[in-house]
């Protein structure tokens, strides 16, 4: 007896179904924006001609997404019950229908703008797994009763008689079992992925829901140094760099965001998303950069912050005599070590609740991270931050100085060429050159470059005055004759010494060196 084909083909559509339930686990765990399903049915609208989606208005009523989601589901089970069937014939052939959705899901994924091949593509290789491992496993029953039917049932097929078809005993009851598991497991990821995703969605309407008392940034018309091609003073949220150890990102209602202040203090307080509101904001430019960021790299951004003074915050714990360090640890476990000092004195470290002017992105610590002027994020701008205890720095370490970092981690000066960009080919004559410097908390007293190896020259530096963030800088390089060339920057501190062209790696504590672009001048 063979095994029908409507087993074969309910095998396959629970492969598939077990399938999309952990694409849509992991997309929610990973706060994807979209899931591969919702970015193919955004593909498909934008490859529908217009005409075609007018028609589809006027004949149904609704054309919109939640229609042509149901009609991709209604398509991805003829095919998933398809792949069973193809098991039918041979175990490999089943994974040419799964490959091929996962190819056109894969391409929608990474057209969706923004997207990330990295991690968006982890929910579509789930999926794909899924769908084989699944499926595979639901067919074995199958494909030994068909080989013990291979073997026995000759005589029968001999006669001309059509080979009866149903399932015996033992593989209904193989399959019943392997059927069930699936049928828990796909309901446990869907369900667990719908749970994570409805927080996120709550938490992002709780988000854009914060009526927040704050100020819409201005940029300072003297930070703009006027040169196309220079990268932005001000940092757009959906462009600032985003760095951190947790694999999903804390869903916190403010309602229920709490700090506990304990420790070396005189009382122990809990502070609670209010409290932070009790008397004015303090809000000003500061940019922040990654410890990992290379010569040259981009995990830096300058951005508006709001918040309350961190120096207010530890004066209603009082803090005790002694004490030189607060460790920080975030809803997720993470942990930074911050200078008590940086903290308290005049720099305005604060706890952020707000980043150019709307409430904390999520991923940028909704709905509260610190933030301290002049040292790297790792020891200081604590995201999701829960707990702070007083201490000191010789009884603790932190996440990272676990991991080989510095204990202390003040930014270094630093500078950037971001015009010519390397593998800029230019016209003869004066070749204008920008980008950028900062040391944060100190400030710059200048920035120089040096044409092939030559001697340093001094360029201009936009608005000096505001220390704590980076300045736009800009140099005129006259007449560069035609060939190639390398232009090095170097920023100068505010006594004028130049920052080193030593080469440290980010290791321990920050990487060094000057940072150089190649480019052409052509003949004219
Ligand atoms: N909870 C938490 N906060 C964290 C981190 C982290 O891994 N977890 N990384 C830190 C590091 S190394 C940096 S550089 C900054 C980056 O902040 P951003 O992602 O808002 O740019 O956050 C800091 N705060
Ligand atoms: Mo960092």
């Amino acid at each position: 007896m063979r095994s029908p084909r409507g087993a074969w083909s309910l095998a396959g559509l629970l492969g598939g179904l077990a399938g999309l339930a952990t694409s849509h686990l992991v997309a929610a765990v990973l706060h994807v924006r979209s899931t591969p399903v919702v970015a193919v049915a955004e593909l498909a609208v934008r490859l529908t001609p217009t005409g075609l989606i007018e028609w589809g208005i006027e004949a149904f009523g609704v054309f919109d997404k939640v229609a042509l989601v149901i009609v991709i589901l209604v398509t991805l089970t003829a095919v998933f019950a398809w792949a069973g069937r193809l098991g039918r014939r041979s175990w490999w052939l089943t994974a040419v229908p799964y490959g091929v959705l996962a190819g056109i899901g894969g391409v929608a994924v990474l057209l969706v703008p923004g997207a990330n091949a990295s991690v968006d593509l982890l929910p579509v290789l789930t999926g794909l797994l899924t769908w084989l491992v699944v499926t595979s496993l639901l067919c074995v029953p199958l494909r030994v009763q068909d080989e013990r039917a291979a073997g026995s049932g000759r005589a029968a097929t001999e006669d001309g008689e059509e080979e009866p078809t149903g399932l015996r005993g033992d593989t209904r009851r193989h399959l019943l079992v392997r059927m069930g598991a699936v049928g828990a497991f796909a309901v446990l990821a869907g369900l667990g992925g719908e749970v994570l995703a409805r927080r996120r969605q709550g938490v992002e309407r709780a988000r854009q829901l914060l009526g927040l008392q704050v100020t819409r940034p201005t940029v300072p018309a003297a930070a703009r140094i006027g040169v196309d091609g220079v990268t932005s003073w001000e940092t757009p949220n959906p462009s600032f760099y985003v760095i951190h150890t947790a694999f999903a990102v804390p869903t916190i209602d403010p309602a229920d965001w709490r700090l506990r202040i304990h420790g070396m203090v005189d009382r122990e307080v809990v502070l609670d998303f209010d409290d932070l509101f009790s008397g004015s904001l303090t809000e000003r430019w500061t940019t922040l950069n990654c410890v990992s960021n290379e010569v040259g790299g981009d995990l830096i951004g300058n951005a508006w912050w709001s918040g309350m003074l961190t120096a207010d915050v530890l004066a209603l714990a009082g803090v005790q005599e002694g004490a030189d360090a607060v460790l920080q640890t975030s809803e997720d476990g993470w942990t930074c070590g911050t200078p008590l000092e940086a903290l308290t004195d005049d720099r305005k470290a604060m706890l952020a609740v707000a980043m150019n002017g709307v409430p904390l992105p999520v991923e940028h610590g909704f709905p509260v991270r610190t933030l301290v002027p002049g040292l790297y994020g790792y020891v200081s701008a604590c995201k999701w931050v829960v707990d702070w205890e007083v201490t000191r720095f010789d009884r603790f370490s932190a996440y990272w100085t676990e991991n080989g970092w510095s204990e202390q981690g003040p930014v270094k000066i630093g500078s950037r060429v971001d015009v010519p960009r390397s593998g800029d080919e230019l016209p003869a004559g004066d070749v204008i050159a920008a980008g950028m410097a900062w040391f944060q908390h100190t400030g710059i007293g200048g920035v120089e470059v040096s044409l092939d190896g030559g001697a340093w020259t001094a360029g201009e530096v936009a608005d000096s005055r505001r220390i704590d963030s980076w300045f736009q800088w800009r140099a005129v390089l006259p007449d560069v004759p035609a060939g190639d060339h390398v232009l090095r920057v170097r920023a100068l501190d505010p006594d004028g010494a130049p920052q080193t062209g030593v080469v440290a790696d980010t290791v321990p504590d920050g990487a060094t060196g000057w940072h150089e672009v190649d480019f052409t001048v052509t003949e004219d």
